[in-house]
């Protein structure tokens, strides 16, 4: 009977049984404007630790084919952790969590096949998910920290790593831009691994706004006594003491399960700050993020467009050392946010 219902409905076998066993909130949040892959909602249904990962660093950071190469490393540096990767982002009008191989190629070549992948924030979901483009196509996008989140969330994946995080913006006073990603923070239940947020934005400002929205900010010790800063992404330190200490992955674990155990639905940020070896002074990407942040200014290239635009006369300024100091953070908050994944699985159970 099961096998000639699955056949009616088109289903695999295995998801007929899947269907059987699994969370029943996990399976009625699946609808045609989200889709969690079968291999993530397998590894929830049997308690194995799954780390969320963001597609805007695919859609609006990396130049393709690097970041095909990057997407690949990422995703198997947590399958190597003992953990299963689930990409997430927007792909022909579905918002997907765990992208499989050949579906994150086609979102993160977008570009080259002349539609534009959308950056996509929680304002952007309804817009990406319900409507076509001019051309009548569904729309893809990557996902920044703020949409990741939302969607990690209703899937139920607890731990999401990335490279860096959203900020206040420098010059606040007048743009008001605040990245959606720390409102996001203030109002979803996530622990989110990043090393820090890039020095472009204001750091001091980015950390009295977190708290404000009631976010819990750590940062990973690793043995470190003394004063321990806030990350700066290419630098270890920011000049802006971390509110929290915590001195590994078990640390992390312990603090996200007591918080979630309280049904808090806010957010928790962990820097990880960037390995020594390949660390660049902060007063060295001073004068690159200066030019940069000047030259996204001159270009009126503000809003949502702020981010990218900077990023990329970074890199421009920069060259291979930055690009080069980026993989390696990234790596190492997967790597570490993988740990923080299977410690949460032991602290729980
Ligand atoms: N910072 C980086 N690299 C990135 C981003 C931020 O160093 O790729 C991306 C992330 O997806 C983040 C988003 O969530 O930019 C924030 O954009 P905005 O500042 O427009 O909120
Ligand atoms: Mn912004």
């Amino acid at each position: 009977r099961a096998s000639r219902r699955a056949a009616l409905t088109k289903e695999p076998a295995s998801r007929t049984m899947l269907t059987r066993t699994s969370n029943r909130r996990l399976l009625s949040s699946n609808s045609r404007f989200f889709q969690v892959s079968e291999e993530v909602q397998q590894a929830l249904s049997e308690k194995r630790p799954v780390v969320a990962l963001e597609s805007t660093i695919y859609t609006h950071g990396y130049p393709y084919p690097e970041n095909i190469a990057l997407a690949s490393r990422l995703e198997s540096l947590v399958r190597l952790g003992g953990g299963v990767p689930a990409t997430i982002g927007i792909l022909d009008g579905v918002a997907r969590v765990g992208l499989a191989a050949d579906e994150l190629v086609r979102l993160a070549s977008s570009s080259t096949t002349g539609s534009d992948a959308l950056k996509v924030s929680r304002r952007d979901l309804g817009y990406a998910l319900g409507v076509k483009d001019k051309n009548g196509k569904a729309f893809n996008g990557g996902t920044t920290v703020s949409a990741t989140s939302v969607l990690a969330h209703l899937a139920g994946v607890k731990v999401f790593a990335t490279g860096g995080l959203g900020g206040v913006h420098r010059g606040v006073e007048q743009t008001m831009d605040v990245s959606a990603d720390l409102t996001e923070l203030g109002r979803t239940q996530i622990a989110v691994i990043a090393a820090g947020c890039k020095s472009f934005l204001d750091i001091p400002r980015t950390v009295e706004y977190l708290e404000t929205q009631g976010v819990a900010v750590a940062t990973f010790a690793d043995g470190r006594t003394g004063k321990v800063e806030f990350p700066a992404f290419y630098s270890r330190e920011s000049g802006v003491a971390s509110p929290m200490v915590v001195q590994d992955a078990a640390d992390a674990a312990k603090m996200i399960n007591a918080h979630n155990s309280l049904g808090l639905q806010s957010g928790m940020l962990f820097g990880n700050p960037i390995p020594r070896e390949v660390e660049v002074p902060f007063d060295q990407m001073e004068i690159a993020i200066k030019q940069a942040v000047a030259d996204a200014t001159a270009a009126g290239a503000s809003g949502a467009r702020a981010t990218p635009f900077i990023l990329a006369k970074i890199k421009e300024l920069t060259g291979d050392k930055s690009l080069v100091a980026n993989s390696a953070l990234i790596e190492s908050n997967v790597i570490m946010g993988t740990r923080v994944a299977k410690a949460l699985r032991e602290v729980e159970s």
